[in-house]
C-alpha cells in the first residue's frame, strides 16, 4: 500500500510528507482521504503534508457516519432490444437537418475558486440562496420564517435549512441539524411516521413544515424540496430526429469492448431507419480509461499514453457518420481536474478531434434543436448508493430522480464526489430539462420523472477487477435513443 500511495502521488506531480504517509497508512482505506484531498485542489501543492491528510481523513470521517433508511422502489424497467415499429416508423433523415447546438450553461473557462475558506463559505451561501428562492415559490412554503424566528415560535413553523447533520436514535427516529444564516435548529422525524420513508442527505437544502415543543426541537410534519413542480408535456422538435447517448467509453482500458464499439459503429452508418435519424450524440464523460485514476491502474490498460488514448478516441468518433454532431463532457476517467464542475477537455486535447465535434463541461445544459439537455458524468451517485440504503448502482435513475427533486446534482459534500467551491454552485439544477442524461455507473436505464425524460448511458468496457471485487455488474453496450419530437426513448442493445 505504502508504495501504491508513493506511486499515486508522484503521477500527480507532488510528494507525500512522511507523517503523512504513516497516517494514511494507518487508516482502513488509504487513498480516499488522499484521493478527496488532491481532488480538492485548484493547484497541485508541492508537497501534501500531515495537516492536509489529517483534515481530509476528518471529512471523509463524518461524511461516511451518516446512514439513513429509504423505502425500497419498484424495479427498473428496462426496455425491449428490439426497437418499436413506430419509433422506427416515424423515423426521418437527420442529414435533411443542420445541427443546432447550444451551449446554455457551462462552467468552461469561468472557474474562479483557489480553494479558499471564504470560497467554500461564498459556495455554500450561493447554494443555500438558490435553492431557498426556488422553495420560498412552493405553496408549502408560503410564509417561511428564517430559523433565529421559527425557534422562539409555539405555532406551526416552516422554515428552510441546510442539512449540517442527519442521524437515527436508537428508537429509529431521525434527528435533522438544519442551518441557515440565522441559526440552527434540530427537527425530529418521526418512526411511525411517513416521513420515515424520506431520503434526507446531508447538504441538502429543504422546507420543514412542523410544531416546536418546549424543549426547542421541531416535530415535522412534513418536508419540502424545490423539486420539478408539475409534469410537464415534452417541449420537442417538430421532425422526428434522436439524440442517442453514449458514455464510459474507458478507451485504453484492456476491458474496452472492441467489437461491441464496431458493431454500434457500423448500424449507425448504416442506412437503418433508427440510424439515420440520429443527429445527435451526446457523450457522457470518462471517454478515456485515463492515467493513473486509481492505484495501478497500469496493469489493466492498453494504451498507457492519455494523448494515444484520446488519438484513439477522435479516431473511433471520424468513423461515426457525418450526419451524427456528437457533444462530449468529461468524465471522473478524463484529463480534467477532477473537482466538479468540471471544465471542457483541454485545447491540446481538442485538437487531436475533428472541428465539428463539441466539447462542454461537466454537468452542462445543452440545447439540441432547441430540446434542452442537462448532461453530467454521475459521480455523485456513489454518494448516492453509500449514504441511501435501498439506493444500488443498478438502479440510477432513482439516484436522478433525488437530483431533480432536490435540485441539485451532487448535494453530498465531502464524499466521492470532489467539488470545486465555484462562486456560484453550478450543480444546481437551475433549469428543468427536457432531458437529463448520466453515466458513471456503467448501468443503463430509461424512465421519465414529472415529464423529464432520464437516460442514464450504459459503458463500452467489461466488469472490471474492482468492480468484480465491489460486486458491480456493469451491463455494456446498450445505446439510449430519445425521439426529439416526443420523447419517446428506446434502448438499443449491441
Ligand atoms: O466507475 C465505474 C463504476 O465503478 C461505478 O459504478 C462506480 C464504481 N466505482 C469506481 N470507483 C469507485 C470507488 N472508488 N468507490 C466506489 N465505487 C467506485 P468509473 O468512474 O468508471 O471508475
Ligand atoms: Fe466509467
Ligand atoms: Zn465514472
Amino acid at each position: 500500500m505504502r508504495e501504491q500511495l508513493l506511486a499515486f502521488v508522484s503521477k500527480r506531480g507532488t510528494l507525500l510528507e512522511p507523517e503523512a504517509v504513516e497516517y494514511l497508512l494507518a487508516q482502513q482505506d488509504p487513498m480516499v482521504p488522499l484521493e478527496r484531498f488532491l481532488s480538492s485542489r485548484h493547484d497541485m501543492p508541492f508537497v501534501v503534508t500531515l495537516h492536509d491528510v489529517m483534515q481530509a481523513v476528518d471529512l471523509a470521517r463524518r461524511a461516511a457516519a451518516q446512514v439513513r433508511p429509504v423505502t425500497p422502489a419498484a424495479p427498473l424497467a428496462v426496455p425491449a432490444s428490439v426497437l418499436p415499429a413506430s419509433f422506427r416508423r416515424l423515423a426521418e433523415k437527420a442529414s435533411d437537418h443542420s445541427p443546432e447546438v447550444e451551449i446554455l450553461r457551462d462552467i468552461t473557462g469561468r472557474s474562479t475558486c483557489e480553494g479558499t475558506l471564504e470560497d467554500f463559505t461564498r459556495y455554500f451561501r450561493h447554494r443555500f440562496t438558490t435553492l431557498s428562492r426556488m422553495l420560498r415559490s412552493r405553496r408549502e412554503m408560503g410564509g417561511a420564517q428564517e430559523i433565529a424566528k421559527a425557534r422562539r415560535s409555539t405555532h406551526e413553523v416552516r422554515f428552510i435549512g441546510i442539512v449540517a447533520d442527519v442521524r437515527t436514535t436508537k428508537n429509529g427516529h431521525r434527528i435533522l441539524e438544519l442551518e441557515d444564516e440565522t441559526d440552527r435548529i434540530s427537527a425530529l422525524l418521526l418512526a411511525d411516521s411517513p416521513l420515515a420513508a424520506e431520503t434526507v442527505v446531508s447538504d441538502e437544502v429543504l422546507g420543514v413544515v412542523g410544531t416546536v415543543n418546549d424543549r426547542g426541537l421541531v416535530i415535522a410534519q412534513s418536508l419540502v424540496r424545490p423539486d420539478i413542480p408539475v409534469a410537464r408535456p415534452f417541449h420537442g422538435t417538430s421532425d422526428h430526429i434522436r439524440a442517442a447517448f453514449v458514455s464510459d467509453i474507458h478507451v485504453g482500458s484492456n476491458t474496452f469492448l472492441d467489437e461491441k464499439w464496431s458493431k454500434l459503429t457500423a448500424w449507425m452508418g448504416s442506412d437503418d431507419e433508427v440510424a439515420r435519424s440520429l443527429r445527435y450524440l451526446v457523450v457522457s464523460g470518462d471517454v478515456v480509461d485515463g492515467i493513473g485514476v486509481y492505484p495501478r491502474q497500469d496493469e489493466e490498460l492498453a494504451i498507457d499514453d492519455i494523448y494515444e488514448q484520446y488519438e484513439d478516441l477522435a479516431r473511433k468518433m471520424a468513423a461515426l457518420p457525418d450526419h451524427v454532431t456528437v457533444v462530449m463532457i468529461p468524465g471522473n476517467h478524463d484529463a480534467v481536474r477532477p473537482a466538479e464542475p468540471q471544465p471542457a477537455l483541454p485545447q491540446p486535447i481538442q485538437k487531436l478531434f475533428d472541428s465539428n465535434l463539441i466539447f462542454a463541461g461537466n454537468p452542462s445544459l445543452v440545447g439540441l434543436h432547441g430540446v434542452k439537455v442537462l448532461a453530467y458524468h454521475g459521480r455523485s451517485m456513489d454518494d448516492f448508493v453509500s449514504s441511501i440504503p435501498g439506493m444500488n448502482y443498478h438502479r440510477p435513475l432513482d439516484a436522478m430522480k433525488e437530483m431533480l427533486r432536490m435540485r441539485h446534482l451532487a448535494p453530498i459534500y465531502g464524499g466521492k464526489t470532489p467539488i470545486a467551491p465555484e462562486a456560484e454552485d453550478h450543480l444546481i439544477v437551475q433549469d428543468v430539462p427536457d432531458i437529463f442524461a448520466t453515466g458513471h455507473v456503467h448501468a443503463v436505464g430509461v424512465d421519465t420523472y414529472r415529464g423529464v425524460v432520464l437516460v442514464n448511458s450504459s459503458t463500452w468496457q467489461a466488469q472490471t477487477p474492482y468492480q468484480k471485487m465491489r460486486n458491480i455488474e456493469p451491463m455494456p453496450a446498450r445505446m439510449p435513443i430519445v425521439d426529439l419530437a416526443t420523447g419517446q426513448a428506446v434502448i438499443k442493445e449491441f
